[in-house]
């Protein structure tokens, strides 16, 4: 193993959103000598709240975009590497409308990693298990680093683009990158267009739970804290030009999921309605992580997926401030697709 890459400056792109901020917070909490810069647009998935009370002598905000280039050129130079978490990051989204995600999660990725080479800085490319494609049910195979590309969805298929561009970035001109490709993330501060969330919150506003399909769909859930130790991990030991997978052997089907937050919210199991299926959608995640653990010695802290639901139906329920305004619309947008 290469010797540990010990950064004292980070830029979190991203850092406003679901994981990118557990993951600020986690840096700032686990390494103390490390100063974080988060860069983030501030979209609709952003929110300044999901950073408060970071230390003001360890941690800046910088608003605005990865596309845009003069900005990097200004805050890059500073820092000993990128972590780049900001993406346009939700399927349904980019069915309806994909062009963000070509920009944002293709163009944006570009401009970073040139940034990244005329600096020198080191690169960490925070991926998704969906570039992968999708398994059978009955499938014993789980992805492997060595499994092949085929994104289903404009947002995978943008995500595949970005590992492409990072691995020709380390290829073509050396930049010192490595990709770390992850499973579903759950835990306090996630979007709630997404699946959890979204039936948490559904059930706290009297809203019947919504489930696609037949609902038989299979996620590999990780808590969000264990993908933040683990791209810490691969940042500081991961040699340069690896990709490394995470998950926690987490699979779960979405009718069990669902059960299981309305049993503990104490409805009924029926109590949801089935909805029109996602176009396209993947059958089943499951994420074989050896690499990570045999290489890098990482393991995964939240294995009782039942406490980890508890704790985030608390934190749902006890930050209601957090998520209520967006609520309305984003079941408004849903209504309109069916779902
Ligand atoms: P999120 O949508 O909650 O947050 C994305 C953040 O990026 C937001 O703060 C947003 O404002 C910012 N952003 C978007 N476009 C930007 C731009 N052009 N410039 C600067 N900032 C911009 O997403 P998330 O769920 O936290 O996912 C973070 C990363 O992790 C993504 O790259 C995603 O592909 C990857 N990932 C997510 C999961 C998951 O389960 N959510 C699993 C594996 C990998
Ligand atoms: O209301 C819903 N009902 C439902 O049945 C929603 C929002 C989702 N679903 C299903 C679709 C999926 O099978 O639940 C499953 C999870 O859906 P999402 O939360 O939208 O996640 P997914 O599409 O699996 O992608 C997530 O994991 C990989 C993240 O959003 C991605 O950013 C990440 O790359």
């Amino acid at each position: 193993m290469e010797n540990r890459f010990e950064p004292k400056s980070i830029i979190v792109t991203g850092g406003a959103g679901f994981i990118g901020s557990n993951f600020a917070h986690w840096v700032i909490d686990n390494q103390p000598d490390v100063h974080v810069t988060v860069l983030d647009a501030l979209t609709y998935a952003g929110n300044l709240d999901n950073l408060s009370g970071l230390p003001e002598d360890r941690f800046t905000f910088v608003h605005g975009n990865i596309c845009d280039a003069d900005l990097l050129d200004e805050i890059v130079p500073s820092s000993d590497a990128i972590v780049h978490f900001a993406a346009e990051s939700h399927n349904d989204n980019s069915i309806s409308d994909p062009a963000p995600f070509i920009r944002t999660n293709v163009e944006g990725t570009f401009q970073l990693l040139e940034a990244a080479r005329k600096n020198g800085t080191r690169f960490h490319h925070v991926s998704t298990d969906e570039v992968y494609g999708d398994l059978a049910l009955d499938d014993p195979v789980k992805f492997t680093e060595d499994s092949p590309y085929f994104p289903s969805s404009p947002y995978s298929s943008s995500k595949a683009a970005s590992d492409m561009l990072v691995r020709a970035w380390n290829r073509t001109y050396g930049l010192d990158v490595t990709i770390s490709n992850c499973s579903n993330n759950y835990g306090p501060r996630q979007h709630i267009e997404k699946f959890i969330p979204r039936q948490i919150t559904n059930i706290l506003c009297g809203i019947r739970p919504k489930l696609y399909g037949d609902g038989k769909n299979v996620r590999d859930w990780i808590h969000t804290e264990d993908h933040s130790s683990a791209v810490w991990e691969i940042l500081t030991k991961g040699r340069s030009g690896e990709t490394y997978l995470i998950g926690a052997d987490g699979e779960k089907n979405n009718i069990d999921v669902l059960r299981a937050i309305l049993d503990r919210m104490g409805k009924q199991s029926d109590d949801f309605d089935w909805v029109r299926d996602r176009p396209g959608h993947d059958r089943r995640y499951a994420i074989d992580s050896t690499k990570l653990q045999r290489e890098l010695g990482w393991r995964p802290k939240h294995t009782d997926f039942s406490e980890g639901l508890d704790d985030t139906i608390a934190w749902y329920t006890d930050n209601e401030s957090w998520w209520k305004d967006a609520k309305d619309a984003v079941e408004a947008k849903y209504a309109a697709q069916g779902q």
